[in-house]
């Protein structure tokens, strides 16, 4: 359960179906053209909080059926509603997936006894590994040294993906619980969270760049710096633009320019307006070649 793992993108029609073989032709470019070691379905990158339950179901099935065992597998199961969080991740359970992972409860601002809660119900139902989501920046939801502890003193849990820029924490975090299983989630801070010993990566960009991002994390490792510092200065360069682009529509855009039936991203998200496409084409012909 280490090592690079994509958060995976979802290729949906015009109508917001999900287009399978889109999903497909996804899934073998993450295995095969940038070689990651695991992807992480239906996460923020997935468009998991724009999609029915029964979406939710098919992406986890296709996923798995194209991956088989060539990959691990960490189905994000969080939702607001949290039978659907159960029933979801026991259907992961019974598809074969390494874990399942789910994201802090939001929008209601719940204090941390019901945060806490909800994973041990979470836990306790399923009986399956669990890696908790924390995505501040998103959920609005922060938790202390101390409190990540209590979760992970919960049976079943098994590790956090970590996405805040707070090195302090993740660094604390590190030294405190050296068991548990730290997912960097920020790419573009991916160098300077791996000198801090995590285990591992979740990203968007992986689906574009996840060979690069596996070199920032092993050559970092090995203690080689410089090296990962010039790749993580490369990375930046496209991270940015993509950015400035807009996000997941621009990562799809990559996608299909290299023969990737990405689709289309859900509504309300925008599509990219030609000028939009223009670049991402640039974007792969300055990083991506
Ligand atoms: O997309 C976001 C939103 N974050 C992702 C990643 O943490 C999301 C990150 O890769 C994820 O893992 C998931 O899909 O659940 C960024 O896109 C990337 O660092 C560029 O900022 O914050």
């Amino acid at each position: 359960m280490k090592g690079v793992f994509s958060a995976l993108l979802c290729s949906f029609d015009d109508k917001g179906n999900v287009n399978e073989k889109g999903l497909r032709e996804i899934v073998r470019y993450n295995l095969d053209e940038c070689g990651v070691d695991g992807l992480y379905v239906n996460g923020s990158t997935g468009e998991n909080f724009l999609i029915s339950t029964e979406q939710k179901k098919e992406i986890f099935q296709v996923v798995k059926d194209e991956v088989g065992d060539e990959a691990q597998l960490i189905g994000q199961i969080g939702s607001l509603n949290i039978d659907e969080s159960v029933e979801l991740g026991h259907y992961v359970k019974e598809l074969g997936y390494d874990a399942m992972s789910a994201v802090t409860p939001y929008y209601y601002k719940f204090n941390f006894d019901e945060v806490k809660n909800y994973y041990s119900t979470l836990v306790n139902q399923v009986e399956f590994p669990l890696v908790v989501y924390s995505i501040p920046a998103l959920t609005g939801v922060n938790m202390s040294l101390e409190q990540f502890g209590e979760l992970f003193k919960l049976e079943h849990v098994i590790g956090v993906k970590f996405t805040a820029p707070d090195f302090f924490l993740l660094e604390r975090l590190r030294h405190a619980y050296p068991d548990q299983l730290i997912y960097s989630g920020f790419d573009e801070m991916l160098l300077s969270a791996s000198v801090l010993g995590i285990d591992g990566a979740i990203g968007s960009t992986f689906n574009v760049n996840g060979k690069m991002a596996k070199e920032i994390l092993t050559d970092a490792q090995a203690g080689n710096i410089n090296e990962a510092r010039s790749k993580q200065k490369q990375t930046n360069d496209l991270i940015a633009e993509v950015l400035d682009n807009g996000l997941y529509q621009t990562l799809k855009q990559i996608l299909k320019v290299k023969g990737v039936q990405a689709g289309e991203c859900r509504k309300p998200m925008n599509a990219l307006s030609p000028e939009g496409k223009e670049r991402a084409e640039q974007i792969v012909n300055k990083y991506l070649v």
